[in-house]
């Protein structure tokens, strides 16, 4: 774990440091991923059967198997329990409510020169959503990932989940059927990301597909990008907390630490201006450390990536936490919102000391789907507008040709392209 303390000397050079740190080592698979791919583009079906049986350990008989069906779903959902489901319900008409609030307008613009101008909305017709297998399956990234497609208006949603062990977890098809999922495969790997973006005889092709996935798949999605689009690819997540002495330090040290969890390349940042209270959540880490079943990764995490940037003020504060751009910010502040309106960027922020970032990652309603590894400088969540795309138009009355037909004419001259001019002179009745 890194200690930094702004009144060092060596700070700047320190903070640096902890921006500039990759923690992710992607091994180069792009060679074995255009392959695979290339085998899905030419052999379509018969591929996927050889791949799932290379890659997943299992043989389907035939295409038609990997698809899951509605009795199997029912069959692997039957055993969950009621309040398993209902906390799954739950989950699912927050998100419901918060993604369908951002829903935008069709644009009208009367223009002065009696044009009328528009920008419309619609929905993808297909969307492919990419579940990663076993452990690492999260049925609330299923609803966050398949719900904003839901309510954008997506007309087919389907799922592919490797099932390497011939088992499909349970309460991911719960996830699925609850989420307006329209079909699910037993497909994984580079393979399942190539049947989505080209289509074979039994998966019709999507038009953007989604959803984190190891680095094949996440190689697979930026060689399909063009054919169809793709949400942004996931690196290891991350926390940054800003709280003061008056929290207790056990609950600062969970939230750190909850982040940390999810694998030993995650990053949770403590930022406080209290030396007393920094010694005490870092003691309250190491005490949860050796209760916690995933304390292993979530102390390879702390050790590894994990720091504690002690402030002299809150403007600094803010201003550091600009630069790291955290997937998540908890503010733990007195003033949170005067605080969150200081920090430029961050993907997702949680105000107050009630509001651990767990509570977004399940049953907020925001999503969970968050630019990772500082892109929140540029880029956003997930939300209803990564399954929607927009058509401009402008409708031209002969009065309104007039007014800004002599213009385009000119600028058509200037370029050289004669048949651009003439298309609006002719109009005007020149020529
Ligand atoms: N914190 C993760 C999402 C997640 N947490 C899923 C638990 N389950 C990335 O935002
Ligand atoms: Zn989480």
């Amino acid at each position: 774990m890194m200690r930094l303390d702004t009144r060092d000397p060596g700070f700047a050079v320190a903070f640096e440091t902890l921006l500039d740190t990759a923690r992710e080592t992607t091994a180069r698979v792009d060679a074995a991923v255009a392959e695979i791919v290339a085998a899905v583009r030419r052999e379509g079906d018969a591929a996927l059967l050889h791949l799932t049986a290379r890659f997943d350990g299992w043989q389907p008989a035939d295409a038609a198997v990997l698809r899951v069906t509605e009795a199997e779903i029912a069959t692997a959902t039957a055993g969950i329990e009621p309040s398993l489901l209902a906390a799954l319900d739950l989950a699912a008409e927050r998100i419901e409510r918060f993604h369908r609030a951002q829903m935008p307008h069709d644009l009208e613009v009367p223009d002065p020169a009696g044009l009328t101008l528009g920008m419309r909305w619609t929905a993808l017709d297909a969307v492919g959503l990419y579940v990663p297998g076993g452990k690492a399956a999260y049925p609330s990234s299923v609803l966050m990932n398949a719900l904003p497609a839901r309510v954008a208006g997506v007309g087919r949603i389907a799922m592919v989940v490797p099932t390497p062990g011939g088992q499909l977890n349970p309460l991911v098809l719960a996830a699925a059927r609850r989420a307006g999922v329209t079909e699910v495969y037993r497909l994984g790997g580079a393979q399942a990301v190539a049947a989505l973006a080209w289509g074979t005889a039994s998966i019709a092709p999507v038009d953007r597909i989604v959803g984190p996935g190891n680095a094949y798949v996440a190689e697979a999605k930026r060689q399909v990008f063009g054919r169809v689009g793709i949400d942004s690819i996931a690196g290891p997540s991350e926390v940054v907390v800003l709280a003061d002495a008056t929290n207790d330090p056990r609950h600062v040290a969970v939230d750190l630490l909850a982040q940390a969890e999810h694998d030993e390349s995650a990053q949770a940042i403590l930022v406080t201006d209290d030396a007393g209270f920094a010694a005490a959540v870092v003691a309250a880490v190491e005490a949860e450390l050796t209760t916690l079943p995933r304390g292993a990764i979530a102390g390879e995490s702390w050790r590894r990536h994990g720091a504690v940037i002690l402030v002299r003020d809150w403007e600094e504060a803010y201003a550091l936490t600009s630069r790291l751009a955290p997937e998540h910010l908890q503010l733990m502040l007195p003033e949170p919102r005067a605080a969150m309106a200081k920090v430029r960027h961050a993907g997702a922020c949680f105000l107050g000391r009630y509001c651990p970032e767990a509570i977004g990652d399940y049953v907020a309603g925001p999503n969970h789907v968050l630019p990772t590894g500082r892109t929140a400088r540029f880029a956003s969540g997930l939300s209803v507008f990564d399954f929607l795309k927009r058509t401009t138009w402008v409708e031209a009355s002969q009065a309104g040709l007039d007014v800004v037909g002599p213009a385009a004419v000119a600028l058509a001259e200037a370029e050289g392209l004669q048949a651009h001019g003439r298309s609006v002179a002719l109009r005007l009745g020149q020529g």
